[in-house]
């Protein structure tokens, strides 16, 4: 009886103290309600997983700005996956494609306040978006200027931008030139060069670099990053069907991430042959648990590739597997769904064998440590055939 007393009394003393707080606060709030948007691009080249990492650099940014109490009007605006240089097959060419196509939005939110552009349009009045700038980062031609790496930036020139993620009804008043070398948070002094902005815009979003990598908040915003619900799903049905395994953390295959492509063409002495891929693994699984005989491949090869490493593995005594989408499925998921299913497959395996030094390489490897594998069954990478091979580095998790 006391202690329900107590409870309820501490209860209304809890309620107002809050709500002294806000009428304290609503001076200064007042002049904040106005929501902001922070907009971003990223090089066009760069591939998915890189984008990942750079939406990562922006969300942190805003979260830690906003654990602080400042900036609590400011939203980052989620970049549409557009034309991405590496998504060959036509569905995903077409449109812009919003991000719960391939995240839980939600999740996002729960770490960053998020929104995604489709919202932004729903909101806009006018025919057009016009953002108020666009401030399109450079680098410096001389990065490390007497061996040193200075954070710094400077309004310059030379640049232009056009790609507003594919939409023509989106553009801007300004277009600002800014050699940049830094840390993301430092965004934050070009954005108070003009504090009436509502719409700011960074292009080459990828030239800032992480506050806080491999950090506890690097590591909640990444846990945030949860994958769309049917990605999930099919993965995890591919896995129970072919793999015969129905948990996250599997015992029973092995995951290899093969990149080929321009790392097979262009970093010879970083990667193997086909025969030489099939005798690492052999090698991997006698050493880890020769009871394993089940082979999970994700690999960007051709498929005459995969073939050939499939016979060499099945002459070993492997049951080699692979995801082959159907038409639907590529129209429903489109490359970039694809890609995080053969992700999502390899996360769960037993023991995973990367490619070095590839981003889809490095995302596979976070999502282990978020599941709770033991990091030594993660950080594994194919090594050449001959020649030396740098241990992969280790990026544990931090809770
Ligand atoms: N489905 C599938 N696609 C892959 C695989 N490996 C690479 N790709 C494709 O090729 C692209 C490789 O580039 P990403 O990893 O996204 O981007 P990146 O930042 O260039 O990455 P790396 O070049 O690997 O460092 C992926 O986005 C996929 O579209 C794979 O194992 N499975
Ligand atoms: C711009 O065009 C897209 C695609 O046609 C549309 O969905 C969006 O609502 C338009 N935006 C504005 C502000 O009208």
């Amino acid at each position: 009886m006391y202690l329900i007393t107590f409870l309820v009394a501490l209860f209304y003393v809890a309620t107002s103290v809050q709500e002294e707080y806000c009428q304290l606060k609503t001076d200064s709030c007042s002049q904040d309600v106005t929501e902001k948007y922070l907009f971003y691009d990223v090089n066009p080249p760069e591939g998915f997983n890189l984008r990942r990492d750079v939406y990562m650099r922006f969300a942190i940014m805003l979260a830690e700005a906003q654990g602080t109490g400042k900036r609590l009007n400011w939203r980052l605006v989620l970049p549409p996956w557009y034309n991405l240089y590496h998504w060959k097959a036509s569905s995903s060419k077409s449109l812009p494609i919003p991000w719960s196509a391939f995240f839980e939005v939600e999740s996002l939110q729960s770490y960053a306040p998020v929104v995604e552009l489709y919202s932004i349009f729903e909101k806009t009045k006018d025919k057009e978006l016009i953002l108020d700038r666009v401030y399109v980062l450079q680098n410096y031609a001389d990065a490390f200027k007497d061996g040193v790496f200075t954070e710094k930036w400077e309004v310059s020139d030379g640049c232009k931008y056009t790609g507003y993620w594919g939409y023509t009804n989106v553009t801007s008043n300004e277009v600002v030139c800014i050699n940049f070398q830094g840390k993301v948070s430092k965004l934050w002094e070009i954005i108070s060069l003009h504090p009436q902005d509502k719409n700011v815009m960074f292009a080459h979003g990828e030239i800032p670099l992480h506050d806080s990598y491999g950090t506890k908040n690097y590591w909640d915003c990444r846990r945030s990053m949860r994958f769309n619900e049917n990605l999930i799903s099919r993965a995890e049905k591919f896995i129970s069907k072919h793999l015969d395994c129905h948990t996250k953390l599997c015992n029973n295959y092995i995951s290899i991430h093969w990149r080929r492509q321009d790392f097979a063409q262009y970093r010879k002495k970083d990667v193997p042959s086909i025969k030489g891929t099939a005798r690492q693994i052999n090698k991997a699984v006698k050493k880890f648990n020769s009871y394993i005989d089940k082979v999970f491949i994700a690999t960007d090869a051709a498929i005459t590739s995969l073939r050939n490493l499939e016979l060499e593995l099945t002459q070993l005594g492997y049951s080699v597997h692979y995801f082959i989408p159907t038409k639907t499925e590529i129209e429903k998921y489109k490359d970039g769904g694809i890609a995080i299913i053969d992700q999502i497959i390899c996360s769960h395996a037993a023991y995973f064998i990367g490619t070095h030094e590839s981003t889809f390489t490095f995302r596979i490897q976070e999502e282990r440590e978020i599941l709770g594998h033991d990091s030594s069954t993660t950080f594994n990478r194919l090594c050449p055939d001959s020649g030396p091979c740098e241990k992969p580095s280790k990026w544990t998790i931090v809770h």
